[in-house]
C-alpha cells in the first residue's frame, strides 16, 4: 500500500519511516504522495490513535531534502505548483488531530528540515544536523521554510541560515529552539513514543483543539483569541472535562475517553 514509507502501529503509536534510504530519504513525488495518504482523511485510522512519529530509515538521514533530480526541469509555472502541492502536505501534517513528533536522527535539510518544522514537535539524535541549502541549488525552499523557519528561530537567525545555507548542529537547534529535545543517537523513536505516551494520558479532544488553536495564531485570517475562547468552549462541553474535574475534586488520574 506505501512503496516509501514503512509504518509500523504498536500501542496506539504509528512509527512512520521514510525509507529511501540510497538518497537519504530525499523527498520524491511518489512518497509526497504517500505522506498526503496517510495523514489525509483516508490514511490513518484516528480511532485509538495517540500519535505519529516521522523519521528517516538508516543512521545518516532523517530527510535530506526534496529529491533533487527530480525537479531540475521544473519551469516557473510548474514549480509554483509542485511548492503550493507539497505545502498543502505539509499543513495536512501541521492540523493532524493527534501529535506529530518528528525523530530527527541524521541529516534534516531543505524539505526535510520543513518536513521536520511542520511536526509538532522535534526529538533530535546528537548527530542531526539541520538547514536549508536551496540558495545553494539557485532556489529557496518551497514547503513552508522561509515561513516556518522565521516562527521557530526568528527573523534574523532565519535569514542567515536562509542565506548562508549553512548547516547546524542538534545542540544550536536545541538553543534556537528549532528542536524540543536532543537525545543520544539511536534514541530519537524511543524519546518521541515516550513523549506521545505522556500527552495520551491527557484529554484528546483538549490535545486537538491545542494544535488548532496553536495554528490559529499563524492563520492570517481570524483572530488567534477568538478561536481560542470558542475552542475553550468546545472543550466545555465534553465529556473528557467533566471527567478531568471530577478526577481532580476525588484526588484520582482522570480517565479520558475522547469524547
Ligand atoms: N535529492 C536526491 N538525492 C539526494 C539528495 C536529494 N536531496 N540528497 C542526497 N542524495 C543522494 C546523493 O545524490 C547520493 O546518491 P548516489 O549515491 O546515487 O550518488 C546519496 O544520496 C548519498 O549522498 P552523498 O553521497 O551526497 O552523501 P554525503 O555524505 O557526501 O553528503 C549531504 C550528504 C550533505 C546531505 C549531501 O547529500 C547533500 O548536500 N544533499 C543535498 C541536500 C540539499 O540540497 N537539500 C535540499 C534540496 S532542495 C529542497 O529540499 C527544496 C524543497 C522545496 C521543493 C519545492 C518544490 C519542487
Amino acid at each position: 500500500m506505501y512503496e516509501n514509507l514503512h509504518i509500523d502501529i504498536q500501542d496506539g503509536i504509528a512509527v512512520v519511516t521514510i525509507r529511501r534510504e540510497k538518497a537519504l530519504n530525499a523527498l520524491n513525488t511518489a512518497t509526497m504522495a504517500e505522506l498526503r495518504r496517510l495523514f489525509g482523511t483516508e490514511g490513518l485510522n484516528l480511532s485509538g490513535l495517540k500519535g505519529v512519529i516521522l523519521t528517516g530509515a538508516g543512521e545518516k538521514a532523517f530527510v535530506a531534502g526534496a529529491d533533487i533530480t527530480e525537479f531540475s526541469e521544473l519551469n516557473a509555472a510548474q514549480g509554483e505548483a509542485f511548492a503550493r502541492q507539497g505545502q498543502q502536505v505539509f499543513e495536512l501534517i501541521e492540523r493532524f488531530p493527534r501529535p506529530v513528533v518528528a525523530a530527527v536522527n541524521g541529516f534534516a535539510l531543505g524539505g526535510g528540515c520543513e518536513l521536520a518544522m511542520a511536526c509538532h514537535l522535534r526529538v533530535a539524535g546528537e548527530r542531526a544536523r539541520f538547514g536549508q541549502p536551496e540558495v545553494n541549488l539557485g532556489l529557496i525552499p518551497g514547503y513552508g521554510g522561509t515561513q516556518r523557519l522565521v516562527q521557530y528561530i526568528g527573523k534574523g537567525k532565519a535569514l542567515e541560515l536562509l542565506m548562508t545555507a549553512d548547516m547546524i548542529g542538534a545542540e544550536e537547534a536545541l538553543r534556537l529552539g528549532l528542536v524540543n529535545c536532543i537525545v543520544p543517537a539511536g534514541q530519537e523513536v524511543a524519546k518521541a513514543r515516550e513523549i506521545i505516551e505522556k500527552i495520551a494520558t491527557k484529554a484528546p479532544v483538549a490535545i486537538a483543539k491545542v494544535i488548532e488553536a496553536v495554528n490559529a495564531y499563524f492563520a492570517p485570517e481570524g483572530d488567534g483569541f477568538v478561536f481560542e475562547a470558542q475552542a475553550f468552549g468546545a472543550c466545555c462541553s465534553t465529556e473528557d472535562f467533566r471527567e478531568g474535574v471530577r478526577a481532580f475534586v476525588e484526588k484520582r488520574p482522570a480517565k479520558f475517553e475522547g469524547k
